[in-house]
């Protein structure tokens, strides 16, 4: 049979690293790093190669189920299921109005180029405004911030890597993550070059992670606490006369306001609640004051804190105030294939970006990036006065990937209508009334749309669909537009002269492209960054200028100070639980993938630093029970002298079973860690709806036998 390869690239995480795909006849036989690729150049991880697997799986669903009266899954054919799907839609919204229909949108859902904007038409075709996406899970804090800062959501500088003298990273680990919100295939092969050249990386991170060991510096600090980091290195910086007045002079606001705040958290006030000592706050201020360009960056160990809006602003001013931001080596914002300038409109005025509600204080959804924080889907479905009665979860498994897996448990049952879109039958999937099979990366066309903005090089770039969609699986858009048509919605893909890529030809047309020249040519390089265009092109605050401390925050920084309180008074000994990701493992879904579920991976203990676990007699290998108000787990003890004292880390994801219709998964289900996280209101950021998922107290101890 005849063997061909096709250029494509991954859609597993943010770099989009380029694949060739060898395809025998009709099947995709194996994936391989591509090394003619002019952006990721033969790098990829083993997620990204691994992607033949979840391909072929026997598990993956090929065929629409619908779940019968006796609980079990049988096939059905394709008009059958959204035939029905449509009419028990049509029903619950005669019955109950537009907003008892509700939707969930999984992270891999943003990595298919053409789902989002099919997935939101459709919600704003039925008038339905409750939709959620994993944003509240992952970035919001990010989005929110630089509204406040920068006047646009799609404002999020990246470090220069390639010329950066001092790169400082909170809370990421791109060893085993590949980084969030800077896209650049590699980035450990990155950061060694700025090692390489005499700069230095340093990871802010509770835990030694394996990218610290690997190369950098180690810094470490209590979980939770980056906020009053930041303002301790800024209210140093001020101090060591790092602050560039020129630049707060020509282009900031509020700038009295931040030197006002940033004065109440000198070093000597947040050492012993960061546990970073006055010297380290010091050092680190001159070195900054020194260095050529120095970059910073954050991720989700910092998003998921209590305060990752107010930790997400700071950031931003210490790259702003000691005049890195837009300069060679420090922060830039990376323009791609779409120049944005009016793309996601300007910030709404003070004030109206919220909303009092039954929950408190809300950020009003403003979808897609702002939807209804995910810790109260299990307050929705059960709420007695307007409850979801039908979700249509894609992509994503809340299940298990927010906290109140229990709450979820109980409520999933009583929806009149449940659909997962999926590959499989994940764990959420099981309480579902159909299950219909997605194609997968390899089964469709697509473009590289999420790194946009974020691209340490900016570039964009195009695949055919490697081989036909096997079995009876089907394009989410497909999907979504049969629903709705069946429903008697309308369709924009039907309107006379309407193509599925319009929205790419016109943002491609921005940077003078067209999809025609990016099927014939892969992958397009868009250059190097040009600096020094920062304010006059891209800031889209309504002044023009930089704001240092927004006025909607200020509710945050009273609660901020009460909480500094609180911390500060803690009784020592408190455990705190953070998150930890596994190379081998991808949020919940490559739990299914036997080639990576070898022995040693089988599991996900509970990581404890030797001397907390010998505190309370465990050994390594022990059973544990670990609890606190929201939940309780059972987990295996590792001891981890990498961790800070009083830190504990656990992956989450796991706690597959009951995942009947994914089989490895099933028969190695660690334990979902998330059940220890809070939900409901209270459990998120209210200046952006970002869960609170890491420094969660807990405690350990032995597990009593019987
Ligand atoms: N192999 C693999 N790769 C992935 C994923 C995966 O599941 N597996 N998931 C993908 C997704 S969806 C995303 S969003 C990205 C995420 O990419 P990253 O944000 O880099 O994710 P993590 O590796 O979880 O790193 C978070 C780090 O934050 C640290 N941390 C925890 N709490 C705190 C805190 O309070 N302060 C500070 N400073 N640090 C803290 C943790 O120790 C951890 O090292 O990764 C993507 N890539
Ligand atoms: N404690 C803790 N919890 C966390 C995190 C953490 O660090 N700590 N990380 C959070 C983060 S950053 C994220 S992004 C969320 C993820 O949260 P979710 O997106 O809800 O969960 P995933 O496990 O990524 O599930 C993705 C689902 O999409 C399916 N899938 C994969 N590809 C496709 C496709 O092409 N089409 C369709 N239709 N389905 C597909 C997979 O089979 C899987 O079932 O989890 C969050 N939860
Ligand atoms: S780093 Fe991410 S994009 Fe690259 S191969 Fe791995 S999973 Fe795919
Ligand atoms: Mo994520």
């Amino acid at each position: 049979m005849e063997t061909k390869t096709v250029r494509t690239f991954c859609r597993v995480c943010e770099p989009a690293c380029g694949l060739v795909a060898e395809v025998t006849g009709e099947k995709l036989v194996r994936l391989t790093p591509d090394r003619e690729h002019p952006i990721s150049r033969g790098f990829a991880c083993h997620k990204g190669l691994f992607g033949v697997d979840i391909h072929h799986d026997p598990d993956r669903v090929n065929h629409p189920l619908r779940r019968n009266a006796r609980g079990e899954f049988v096939r059905v054919g394709w008009d059958d299921a959204i035939g029905e799907i449509a009419a028990r839609l049509t029903d619950v919204r005669t019955r109950h109005g537009p907003d008892a229909i509700a939707g969930y949108l999984g992270n891999p859902g943003e990595y298919n180029a053409l789902l989002p904007e099919a997935w939101y038409a459709f919600f704003a075709q039925l008038g339905a405004s409750r939709v959620f996406n994993v944003n509240t899970q992952d970035c919001s804090n990010k989005f929110a911030a630089a509204e406040a800062v920068y006047g646009s959501v799609t404002i999020q500088p990246i470090p220069d890597f390639e010329h950066t003298d001092l790169l400082l990273l909170l809370g990421e680990n791109p060893k085993v993550s590949q980084m969030s919100f800077a896209s650049l295939p590699d980035a450990m092969g990155t950061l060694q070059r700025i090692v390489s050249r005499g700069g230095r990386v340093v990871f802010v991170n509770p835990r030694r992670v394996e990218s610290a060991k690997a190369l950098g510096e180690w810094l470490p600090i209590q979980p939770d606490t980056d906020v009053y980091f930041l303002a301790g290195l800024l209210c140093e910086l001020e101090r060591q006369g790092c602050f560039d007045e020129a630049i707060l002079a020509a282009h900031g606001r509020h700038v009295e306001e931040l030197r006002t705040f940033v004065r109440q958290y000198p070093p000597a006030r947040v050492s012993a609640v960061t546990g970073i000592p006055v010297a380290t706050f010091e050092a680190l201020a001159t070195a900054i004051g020194r260095a050529r360009g120095a970059a910073i960056h954050m991720s989700t160990g910092v998003n998921m804190g209590r305060q990752g809006t107010l930790a997400y602003w700071l950031l931003q001013m210490v790259s702003f105030v000691t005049g890195n931001l837009d300069r060679r080596g420090g922060n830039v914002l990376s323009v791609g294939y779409y120049t944005r300038r009016a793309r996601a409109g300007r910030a709404p005025a003070d004030g109206a970006q919220f909303m009092e509600s039954r929950f408190g204080q809300l950020r009003r959804p403003r979808l897609p990036i702002f939807p209804l924080p995910g810790n109260l889907l299990p307050d929705l479905l059960a709420d007695r006065e307007s409850p979801i009665r039908a979700l249509i979860v894609c992509a994503g498994n809340p299940l298990l990937s927010l906290g109140g897996e229990e709450r979820l448990r109980a409520c999933l049952p009583d929806l009149e209508l449940l659909v997962s879109i999926d590959l499989y039958r994940n764990a959420t999937g099981e309480y579902a009334h159909f299950v219909l099979p997605a194609t997968d990366a390899f089964e469709r066309e697509d473009i590289n749309q999420l790194g946009l903005g974020m691209q340490a090089r900016p570039n964009v770039q195009f695949t055919p669909a490697v081989v036909a969609p096997q079995f009876e699986r089907r394009h989410e858009r497909f999907i979504l537009h049969a629903i709705a048509r069946a429903m008697g919605l309308s369709v924009a893909d039907d309107a006379p002269g309407a193509h599925p890529w319009s929205k790419f030809e016109h943002m491609l047309r921005s940077r003078g492209l067209s999809l025609d020249e990016l099927r014939a040519r892969g992958t397009v390089d868009l250059g190097p960054h040009a600096y020094g265009r920062f304010h006059d092109d891209h800031l889209q605050t309504a002044d023009g200028r930089v704001d240092c401390c927004p006025s909607a925050f200020a509710a945050a920084l009273t609660r901020l100070a009460t909480e500094f309180h609180a911390r500060a008074s803690e009784p020592a000994g408190t455990l705190r639980l953070i998150s930890k990701r596994e190379a081998r493992m991808m949020n919940s879904w490559y739990a299914n993938v036997a080639r990576l579920k070898t022995r040693a991976f089988a599991d996900n203990p509970l990581h404890m630093h030797p001397a907390d676990a010998a505190a309370r007699g465990l050994a390594d290998g022990a059973r544990a029970c670990i609890r606190n108000v929201h939940g309780e787990i059972e987990a295996t003890i590792r001891h981890d002298a990498d961790l800070v004292p009083g830190v504990v880390a656990m992956m989450h994801g796991w706690g597959q079973q009951q995942t009947h219709g994914m089989h490895v998964a099933q028969a190695t289900p660690g334990v979902n860690c998330n059940r220890l996280l809070p939900t409901g209101p209270g459990s998120f950021d209210p200046l952006s709806g970002q869960a609170h998922m890491t420094g969660i107290p807990v405690e350990v101890a032995a597990r009593m036998s019987g």
